[in-house]
């Protein structure tokens, strides 16, 4: 039947309950015994997960500190290939990657693919990047003589925090980046998704990467992170999460004693779009309900605000109204489902009380009704709202709330403006058929990625390097040709070679 659950899959993890620990020097420890439920029924138990405490913590950081000489000196093919042979085992385990997504983070089964896509294909760029970074570059010639060399290294452990709307995406793209640079890497899982990250490092594992190369420390980002961050031995930090933690992690790593260490942030959005009188509405709202509502507009890429020449706003705004009835919400394990829960009771709380404040200072245009037994899970109804000015936003809303703000042709320049004022940059979409005006808006607005005439979101993997810009992000960007770059420090040797030739005939005048 149609609602019968997609993949065969779903019947044979049915009854299955993953665990997970902290995985230190290859070795699953015991801990603070939390139980995982899922966000789509919180009546259903995925299986339990133990937090680090303080000696994992410690015997993680000393573990990876020991092995960095002999993981920076493993010649960059050798890691590599263990990467490829990890893209190689995501393929294999997809099946039970994709599921433990869908009931782990509730994520649907269409984002559960993309997730395992995602992740192997960060593994099997990164791989390729690797090997040409490191290849020697070549020097402008100095003094006749002198031979110049220049050598990448790891920059020694890399802590990597993940989110948990990418669990496997995000912590896969993370952990490869910094095990293909020569770094040996502590992930710390976000505190909602630990199962799925657990399996990924086991499969690590397997692959060939070293179990005290790669360590594994779930639990909450109070008790780890921020033992992770404040510790002296570390030699970098990659993030990706809220702008609030990043700038947390900034201050914890200001205060450190030690090395001046990276941080590689990756964080939050006040994404727009801009739409102009000579687009057309269906394409438009098509890309804007795929840009807001899926997902259940958890990412940091969806659309918040959606800004409407006027001569056109009734119009999208019209077909928009039709287009979210059609939305399917409900149990993401469902084919058709378009909309699954978010991600756990606090966030549902925040953003329904946002939807009650900014439906009464604005004008509500659609709130769709969720379906009988979503009451079971933390369903946020998809909810449209007309406002004023993005500055009625004081932050990001991140969930299936869409806002709307009609502007005249006359005032564009006050458009961008008002983007540029939130301080975020991270997506912008644009729907004109003249494409001078979109190139003139992609070019003034500040942002990391511009989608002209297409939807904001899904990013992929060396096609659309992702990241943003100010609020958003330290750059440089996922998935790109230049984010290996921060992972590594530089040497340079000059060797004045002639110096051993004059040496000896030195010594020989002597004699
Ligand atoms: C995020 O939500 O943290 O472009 C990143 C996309 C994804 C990346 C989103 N590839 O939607």
């Amino acid at each position: 039947s149609e609602s019968e659950p997609f993949f065969a899959a779903l019947e044979t993890y049915s009854a299955t309950q993953w665990t997970a620990g902290p995985l230190v020097n290859g070795q699953t420890l015991t801990g603070d015994v939390q139980t995982v439920v899922s966000p789509f029924d919180t009546s259903l138990t995925v299986g339990t997960v133990a937090f680090a405490d303080a000696k994992a913590i410690e015997q993680a950081v000393v573990g990876a500190d020991a092995a960095f000489g002999r993981w920076a000196r493993t010649p960059v093919e050798t890691r590599a290939n263990a990467l490829q042979k990890l893209a190689d085992l995501l393929e294999e385990n997809r099946e039970e990657l994709i599921v433990l997504c869908t009931r782990e983070a509730g994520k649907s089964i269409q984002d559960g693919i993309d997730e395992v896509r995602e992740a192997v294909d960060f593994c099997r760029y990164y791989a390729v990047q690797a090997k040409k970074m490191m290849a020697k570059p070549e020097l402008l010639p100095g003094p006749t003589g002198e031979l110049n060399e220049l050598f990448l290294q790891g920059r020694g452990i890399f802590v990597c925090i993940s989110p948990w709307n990418f669990p496997l995406a995000i912590f896969i793209g993370q952990v490869s980046a910094a095990l293909a640079a020569g770094n040996t890497v502590i992930a710390k899982p976000a505190e909602q998704t630990c199962l799925v990250g657990y399996r990924a490092v086991q499969l690590a594992h397997e692959a060939g990467i070293p179990k005290d190369v790669l360590q594994f420390l779930p639990g909450t980002g109070a008790v780890v992170g921020s033992a992770l961050t404040a510790d002296e031995r570390i030699g970098g930090v990659c993030f990706t999460g809220s702008t609030g933690t990043a700038k947390l992690i900034n201050r914890t790593l200001a205060n450190r004693d030690g090395a001046i260490i990276p941080l590689i942030a990756e964080t939050g959005g006040q994404n727009a779009m801009v739409v102009d009188s000579t687009s057309q509405p269906e394409q438009v709202v098509n890309d804007v309900v795929s840009s807001s509502f899926t997902s259940a507009g958890q990412r940091c890429s969806a659309l918040r605000v959606l800004f409407l020449q006027e001569d056109i706003a009734d119009r999208v705004i019209e077909v928009m109204k039709g287009a979210m009835e059609q939305l399917v919400i409900g149990d993401p394990s469902f084919v058709k489902t378009d909309v699954g829960p978010v991600i756990d009771a606090t966030a549902k709380a925040n953003l329904n009380a946002h939807i009650d404040h900014i439906s009464q200072v604005g004008k509500l245009i659609n709130k769709l009704e969720l379906p009988a037994g979503t009451e079971k899970g933390h369903f946020v109804a998809p909810t449209a709202v007309e406002i004023d000015s993005i500055k009625m936003l004081e932050k990001e809303h991140f969930g299936p709330i869409l806002h709307v703000i009609r502007y005249k042709a006359a005032d564009l320049g006050k458009v961008i403006d008002e983007i540029n004022s939130t301080g975020f940059g991270l997506t912008l979409g644009i729907h004109s058929r003249n494409e001078g005006h979109a190139l003139n808006l992609a070019d003034k607005v500040n942002v990391g990625n511009v989608y002209i005439n297409r939807n904001q979101i899904g990013a992929v993997v060396g096609v659309q390097p992702f990241g943003g810009q100010g609020l958003s992000g330290t750059g440089p960007k996922a998935g790109g040709p230049h984010y290996l770059t921060r992972f590594v420090t530089e040497k340079t040797r000059t060797n004045n070679i002639t110096a051993l030739g004059g040496n000896a005939t030195l010594l020989s005048l002597g004699d």
